[in-house]
Parts: C-alpha cells; sequence; structure tokens
C-alpha cells in the first residue's frame, strides 16, 4: 500500500512528509520546492499485544515503544499544484503520474490561507482553503477523465457489446492506477449508469463517474495543517462542515518535536499528547518554540495531528487491521526466539489463509491449519481475522 501526500504548493506537505519519515527533503516558504517525488517510510502506531499479554517483545520489522507498536507504512510526497495543473499549468501533470500507483491520498490545506491560491505566501486568513480544496479535487477529476477521453472512442467501440467487456476495457485503461475492477463496478453502479451504454454516456455522465472512481479507488483525508496559525481553527471548522474527513495538523510542530526526539533532547513519541524535556542542553529559545507548540498546539488540538491523519488513512480509509504472526505459540516468537517478531497490516476481513500467503506464498500453498494464539483456538482457511490477533499458521511448506 502506498499513500500519497498531496495539494496545493506550498502547503507544508514535505514538512508532513518529513515529520513522518524523518527524511531530511528541501522545505521552503515558497512555490515548487519539491519537485521530483519523495518516498520513505512513516508509521502506523497500534496499541501493541505485548502489554495486554505481559510479555516483554523484541520486534524485528516494526518498532515496539513500551507498549505502542510502530508499522512501516509506505508514504509518498509528490510536487505540488496550482489550478490548471491537469493541463499543463505549474509543474502540470507531473506530480499526476508520480500519484498513479497511489491507493490512498492525505490531502494537506493550508488552514490559515497563509498563501494564494497560487502558493505565494500571503498574510494569515487572506485566502479561503476551501478553494484550495476544490481545485485540487477538480485537478485530480480532470486528470483521470484526460487519461479516459484519450481512448472514450475506442473503448465504446470494443466493450459495446456489453457491460462486462466494456469494463474490461476500461480496466486496461486504468491499468497501472490502482483501481479494481470493483471499484469501477461500483462507480458505475452508484452514477445509476449500469443499464446505460458507454456509447451514450453523456459528459456529465463521464464527470460524475470519473469523480466517484476517483473517490474509491484512491479516498483522501484533508490534513487541516498550519493548525497553529490564527484563524486556522475557523477555517478547520468550516472544511468539516463539507463531510469530508478532515484531522487538524501542525506539521511543523511534528517536526520539531520528532527532531528533537530523535537527539534525544525530549521523550516523545508521534502521536502522544505531551513531550518531556530530557536533556539540560536545550538554550531559552528552543524551550519556548517548544513552549509554544505546547500551548498552541498540543493542550488545544490534543496532538500534532500527523500521526492522526496517518492512522486515519490506514486504519479508516484503506481498512487495514494489525494482527501478529508468531512461529511458536507458546514462547509467541520465532525461529530465533524473537518474541511478537512482526505486526502486519492486513485488510479488515481477511482470512487466516489470506495472511499465510502474505506471509510466504509458500505457507499458503501448504496451508494445514492456524491458530488463534490469544483464544487458544484451531482455526480453519476461512476464518476471519480480527484486529490484534496472534496466528501461528502450520503448514505442509515451511516459509521461504
Ligand atoms: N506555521 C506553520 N507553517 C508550516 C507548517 N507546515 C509547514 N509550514 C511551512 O510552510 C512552508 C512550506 O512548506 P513545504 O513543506 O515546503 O510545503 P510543500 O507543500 O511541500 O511545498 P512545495 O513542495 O513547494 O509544493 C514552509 O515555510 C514550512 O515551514 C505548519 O504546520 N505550521
Ligand atoms: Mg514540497
Amino acid at each position: 500500500m502506498l499513500v500519497g501526500i498531496i495539494g496545493k504548493t506550498n502547503v507544508g506537505k514535505s514538512t508532513f512528509f518529513s515529520a513522518a519519515t524523518l527524511l531530511n527533503v528541501p522545505i521552503g516558504n515558497y512555490p515548487f520546492t519539491t519537485i521530483n517525488p519523495n518516498i520513505g517510510i512513516g508509521y502506523f502506531r497500534t496499541k501493541c499485544v505485548c502489554k495486554e499479554l505481559g510479555v516483554k517483545d523484541n520486534p524485528t520489522t516494526s518498532i515496539c515503544l513500551d507498549g505502542i507498536r510502530l508499522i512501516p507504512v509506505k508514504l509518498m510526497d509528490v510536487a505540488g499544484l496550482v489550478p490548471g495543473a491537469s493541463s499543463g499549468r505549474g509543474l502540470g501533470n507531473k506530480f499526476l503520474d508520480d500519484l498513479r500507483q497511489a491507493d490512498a491520498l492525505i490531502h494537506v490545506v493550508d488552514t490559515a490561507g497563509a498563501t494564494d491560491i497560487e502558493g505565494r505566501p500571503v498574510a494569515p486568513g487572506s485566502h479561503d482553503p476551501l478553494e484550495d480544496i476544490q481545485f485540487v479535487e477538480n485537478e485530480l477529476d480532470l486528470w483521470f477523465q484526460n487519461i479516459l477521453k484519450s481512448d472514450w472512442q475506442r473503448i465504446c467501440k470494443v466493450g459495446e457489446s456489453n457491460l462486462e467487456s466494456s469494463i474490461n476495457q476500461l480496466q486496461q485503461k486504468l491499468s497501472g492506477l490502482s483501481i479494481t475492477r470493483t471499484n469501477i463496478y461500483k462507480a458505475i453502479e452508484d452514477c445509476g449508469l449500469l443499464n446505460k451504454k458507454f456509447s451514450s454516456w453523456s459528459d456529465q455522465n463521464i464527470m460524475m463517474f470519473v469523480r466517484r472512481l476517483r473517490e474509491l479507488s484512491k479516498p483522501i483525508v484533508v490534513a487541516a495543517n498550519k493548525i497553529d496559525l490564527f484563524p486556522a481553527a475557523l477555517n478547520y471548522e468550516k472544511i468539516k462542515s463539507t463531510g469530508r474527513p478532515c484531522i487538524p495538523c501542525s506539521a511543523e510542530s511534528e517536526l520539531v518535536l520528532r527532531r528533537a526526539s530523535e537527539k534525544r533532547l525530549i521523550e516523545y513519541v508521534p502521536g502522544d499528547s505531551d513531550f518531556k524535556i530530557i536533556s539540560s542542553q536545550l538554550n531559552e529559545q528552543q524551550k519556548k518554540a517548544l513552549e509554544l507548540i505546547r500551548d498552541r498546539v498540543l493542550r488545544k488540538w490534543g496532538n500534532t495531528g500527523v500521526q492522526e491523519v496517518i492512522n486515519f488513512t490506514f486504519k479508516e480509509m484503506l481498512q487495514l487491521i494489525t494482527v501478529y504472526p508468531v512461529e511458536d505459540e507458546n514462547s509467541l516468537s520465532d525461529k530465533k526466539g524473537n518474541v511478537l517478531p512482526e505486526a502486519y497490516l492486513i485488510k479488515r476481513g481477511s482470512t487466516a489463509k489470506d495472511l499465510a500467503y502474505k506471509i510466504h506464498s509458500d505457507l499458503g500453498e501448504g496451508f494445514l491449519y492456524a491458530i488463534d494464539v490469544k483464544r487458544n483456538m484451531r482455526i480453519g482457511a476461512d476464518h476471519i481475522l480480527s484486529d490484534g490477533d496472534i496466528i501461528k499458521i502450520v503448514s505442509t511448506k515451511a516459509r521461504g
């Protein structure tokens, strides 16, 4: 799964990305700082089962910080947008092509309205962020629409005989865009177009279909960024009232906290509601900056929002749950004795056999049964897994 970080230029996308991944990428208060996409690893935060079971774990592919499991997830920061990007303005279609593989999108918005529609810095409150949301969504729709329209006549002609072959044609055309067949079918159904031949779809039908397809295949959460500035809180309420998923956020604050924690100046886990100063090396200016973050962001909003946005994306939009595969059900470990070594994010509704395949195709092919370790219960191939399950797979074939 790959999540793209999108938005108007100069709103804090790279700051968000850097705060989530701790990678050093260019950040600047001017349009088009980012040109080429940055890909990095952020973390999904969840309560680890180690506390519940009272065991000391030592994960290999994720991190456990005193009962908080941080599971690696892939994020991508792309070039910013201005209105007209889909027809070449600004950096044009570049960002769009970089987004093909994305399964969900985090839309970073300058909620303080401190940048104009072209991303130029202006006094906070001078610009309406709702305008940005609308134009960015519109550019995404136009991008999808352009891809389809370039070949629409052929798709209509080849797929004319029945819905099945029309969907096949569409799927081929949209391959590489991380769009499933189910998404296509659902979008047609939701638009009430199931009984209408593609060749008789009006431009309005196409636009409606494209928007729905985009919503289904690349769901968006708004990261209401720069919440530390006035009048972001007012604008945040306005955005929320449109019904879009929207989370208040201060990427800059998160970046400061993450960097300070990396240098062991403070104790802070991404997503925490507070931090603790643990070094005497901080100067007055640094202390003041941290106090401001505590006052303006943490006390007011509960946390910086960056981790909450990532969690919402993977848990609610992509519908993933966490399961812990083990090889020894008694010691909860792998063959090397690492306790609760791995945490997998898998689709809600996945079965024990799906998990086996995800770990290794050999385990899936030789699947015999699995053990639900917490409940000390043998489960079959079709058993649907729950969030927080610890599972041992029993297979005729060994992993790898
Ligand atoms: N006050 C405040 N400023 C922020 C926040 N996040 C980012 N900024 C500032 O916004 C400016 C733009 O940040 P970037 O991360 O470079 O923005 P971008 O969206 O990646 O920009 P492009 O790559 O140019 O499209 C920088 O000056 C950041 O310091 C925030 O949460 N609060
Ligand atoms: Mg950038």
